[in-house]
């Protein structure tokens, strides 16, 4: 078998306990007798920073002298989680530091609990940014992640009476040893303000903005080690302050006091990431973090090329790719325009070419209400300048390009405007997005055809090549070396060290699949992940749980459309068959959640509270024997991720054909061997083909059956008629069965889905989806087959290695050259 590349360097274990001595004592300034358990993690961090600093100083000295084309991933969120325990496994030293600490008298699994974190992401679209630049540094590609340092990332949930209630994040209350900050880079971002014309020396008209204010951009940045850690690229997030430059008048005129309001204003900007998945509020601050973070990286990415290329601008855009991460930073588009334009004298043809030719857009959901559209006159008070810009843009685009292909069409012109008319006009930022950028890219097969269907088909047809798919993928370090260290082990001594890189190598498995003894060795481990499971379960939420019970689990945002009520409804359905008949045939069940709901969605609210009311009546219910059980993880997110998904038999993939862009938590579950039960949607169709039908369990409508009843008219009552069983659990939503003494507190989810039309069918899906779960249960009975089936799952997962994804990015749109660091 083949080994993996050796780390650039070695360390034993003896090296690394004196450097983490030597850093509790000189950088944490304590020692041994008295360090608490956060003071040995950050000398632990500290010692592995040594190493990473230096390889980062080796990449950023590679990348200057060989001048290397790079790619600028734009993100308003990067959903990290936890970084220490990732870097000491890219860095290979994870076992060393293990070592070095029980040496010390130290649990390395204690220690990395402390850390809290970096949860600056909502959900799929932050953490896949967050696998995409492990991978980019693991394959050895000049890359910068770009976005916010919000002091308070997504809120912690807690339950109060059931009931979700949001709690401010603190991730680095007393500082972080995972960044550096960078004051040497600071940046100015100008706010508001009016626009002059002005004429230069030659009569040429100018425009000339004076922003009403100025605030600061102070760069942190974050090490990404590679795997192997030959490259270390970073991440780099801008916090906002007061401008010292800019706004002295304040001081100055006597306005001490008065100066504090301005610097609390401007550090508002970064202060919070806004816990909104898909619904879009149009706030004016969420406009000014946007324009924020990209005015501070375009300028980032100016300083930078200048520093090799002066004034001349003809190589931009063979030497940079700005990848924009959805429609968040689409706002980049219109400064670009402005730096070239009013700051660095380009003509307009050639800064439009430049820019054309500089930014690609990803889309990450068709939901209309997810969107992004800002009231002009929002645009016109924060970015006056840019809002004249974008009607300049449109005004070309409209009569160079679609009047020339479709001739006096006013109303394909209406449709693919920038600006939306009606009562009150709108920039739409996914057209900005697909008329600003050379590639547009859905994230995954079924969703790329439908951007190209369903959302923009006159674009389709106006830009023939410029959309295409890139199919999502997830870093194999994190979500299955260092979250499943049994099965990691098993694997590295089936099929070589080698797999965290070419997840491809895993195929090797599948011949193991009927061996009984590879079964045994692989479900051993399964069992003593749901073991430590169960374990968690019990500590953080006092439910009792049977290892050997089929743990079922979906985990995810809360959102109608991804359709926890479903198995809202299915979980009733169990227990009512198991109140109708003790003996009703089926394997023990726990139904696992963890999800967190937007602040102001009610009715996500109200499914949260009712699954923790029915988790409460299910679990002490004596007369079903335990066969089922029901547990809502309070404040899921990352590293509770990681607990999970090596614990996982069932994964719940269930949203409405159509509607889920792709998942990313669906191949995370896979990889570690669960069973998906799932609609043909997103990622989960191209699962299906890898993992082949027979070892996935799909219901539901396809996405052509949900159109055509959508167009034909779509009933919910229809199905709470016809079904005696679906009919009976939604009118026990509206008794006190689950809410003792306050019936109706269950109603509005009844209600959604009858009087409300049910808009993601859930009703329409449910006897299929009941059907789906029976087989699912049928094949946990037969012990060989389950086992084969999650065996066939790992093995075959390999094409949603991210590196993957990277590497069609790099093909398709990007063109980068690998850059090898010595
Ligand atoms: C929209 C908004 C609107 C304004 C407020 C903040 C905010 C934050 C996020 C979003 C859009 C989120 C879109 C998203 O996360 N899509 C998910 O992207 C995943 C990665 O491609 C994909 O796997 C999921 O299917 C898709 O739902």
């Amino acid at each position: 078998k083949k080994a993996a590349p050796a780390a650039s360097f070695s360390l034993n274990t003896t090296d690394f306990k004196e450097s983490i001595l030597k850093h509790l004592h000189s950088t944490l300034g304590t020692d041994e007798n008295k360090a608490s358990n956060r003071a040995w993690a950050e000398a632990t961090a500290a010692a592995a920073n040594d190493f990473v600093y230096e390889r980062l100083r080796q990449t950023q000295k590679a990348h200057f002298e060989a001048d290397t084309r790079a790619v600028h991933y734009l993100s308003a969120e990067f959903l990290m989680g936890r970084l220490l325990s990732n870097n000491l496994h890219n860095l290979g030293v994870f076992d060393a530091a293990a070592d070095a600490l029980k040496d010390l008298g130290q649990d390395i699994s204690v220690i990395l609990d402390e850390e809290p974190d970096m949860a600056l992401g909502n959900g799929g679209l932050g953490r896949l940014a967050a696998c995409f630049i492990d991978s980019l540094a693991t394959l050895n590609y000049p890359a910068i992640g770009y976005g916010i340092h919000y002091e308070h990332g997504l809120f912690r949930q807690e339950f109060r009476d059931n009931r979700q209630i949001e709690r401010p994040d603190e991730w680095r209350e007393y500082g972080s040893p995972f960044e550096i900050c960078r004051p040497e880079s600071v940046q100015q971002v100008p706010l508001f303000g009016y626009v002059e014309t002005v004429f230069d020396e030659t009569g040429n008209m100018k425009k000339k903005w004076h922003p009403g204010r100025v605030i600061k951009g102070i760069p942190w940045d974050v090490p990404i080690v590679g795997y192997g850690a030959e490259t270390v690229n970073i991440l780099r997030l801008w916090e906002s302050r007061a401008s010292d430059f800019f706004n002295w008048d304040v001081f100055n005129a006597g306005g001490y006091i008065d100066s504090q309001a301005e610097n609390a204003e401007a550090e508002a900007v970064s202060k919070v990431l806004y816990p909104n998945d898909e619904t879009e509020a149009g706030k004016q601050l969420r406009l000014i973090q946007q324009y924020f973070f990209c005015a501070c990286s375009l300028k980032d990415i100016i300083r930078r090329y200048s520093r090799a290329h002066g004034n001349d601008w003809s190589k931009f855009s063979t030497q940079n790719v700005m990848q924009l991460n959805d429609t968040h930073p689409a706002v980049a588009i219109p400064e670009l325009m402005r730096l070239l334009v009013d700051e660095h004298d380009l003509n307009w043809d050639d800064a439009w070419t430049i820019c054309r030719e500089s930014f690609a857009y990803t889309n990450h959901t068709l939901l209309p209400e997810a969107l992004e559209k800002w009231d002009v006159s929002l645009f016109e008070r924060v970015l006056p300048r840019h809002l004249e810009i974008i009607y300049e843009i449109n005004r070309r685009f409209l009569e160079d390009e679609v009047e020339v292909k479709w001739p006096g069409n006013d109303e394909i012109k209406a449709k693919l405007s920038i600006i939306e008319e009606g009562d009150s006009r709108k920039v739409r930022m996914g057209h900005l997005s697909v008329v600003g950028s050379f590639k547009v890219n859905g994230v995954a097969q079924i969703h790329s055809e439908l951007v190209k269907k369903d959302l923009f088909p006159e674009y389709d047809a106006l830009f023939p090549g410029k959309f295409t798919n890139v199919t999502n993928g997830i870093t194999p370090r994190r979500w299955l070396k260092a979250c499943n260290p049994r099965l990691s082990a098993l694997l590295t001594e089936k099929v070589g060290e080698n797999w965290p890189r070419d997840l491809e190598l895993l195929r090797d498995i599948a011949k193991y699949a009927d061996d009984p003894a590879f079964q045994k060795e692989y479900m051993d481990i399964k069992l003593a992940n749901k073991v430590d499971m169960a374990a968690t379960i019990l500590e953080l939420t006092g439910v009792e749980v049977d290892p050997t019970a089929i743990f079922d689990i979906q985990i995810k945002r809360l959102h109608e459309y991804k359709r926890q009520q479903m198995n809202l409804l299915h979980i009733l359905a169990l227990y009512r068959r198991l109140l109708e008949n003790p003996d009703y045939d089926m394997n023990p069940r726990v139904v696992i959640f963890g999800s967190k709901a937007a602040p102001g969605y009610k009715l996500a609210k109200d499914i949260i509270y009712a699954l923790n009311c029915i988790a409460e009546k299910v679990n002490s219910d004596a007369r079903i024997k335990g066969k089922l059980k029901v547990v809502f993880l309070p404040n899921y997110r990352v590293t509770i991720a990681e607990k999970l998904i090596p614990a996982a038999d069932l994964s719940q993939q269930i949203s409405l054909a159509g509607y889920e862009a792709s998942g990313t938590g669906n191949m995370k579950l896979a990889l570690n061997g669960a069973l998906t039960v799932g609609t043909l949607d997103g990622a989960n169709i191209e699962i299906a083909e890898e993992a082949g039908e027979e070892n996935v369990c799909i219901f539901g409508m396809n996405v052509d059956e949900v159109q055509a009843l959508q167009a034909q008219g779509y009933n919910p009552w229809d199905y709470y008629y016809s079904n005696p069983e679906l009919k009976a659990v939604l009118d026990w939503l509206d008794t006190d069965y689950f809410t003792p003494g306050k019936p109706g507190e269950l109603s509005s989810i009844k209600r959604s889905l009858l009087d409300g039309g049910d808009p993601y069918m859930a009703l329409a899906d449910f006897q299929s989806y009941s059907d789906a779960q029976k087989d699912a249960d049928s094949r946990y009975s037969d012990k060989a087959g389950w086992a084969r089936a999650m065996i066939i799952n790992t093995a075959t997962m390999g094409k949603f290695n991210s590196d993957r994804s990277m590497e069609d990015y790099v093909r398709d749109i990007w063109k980068l050259t690998k850059c090898p660091v010595k």
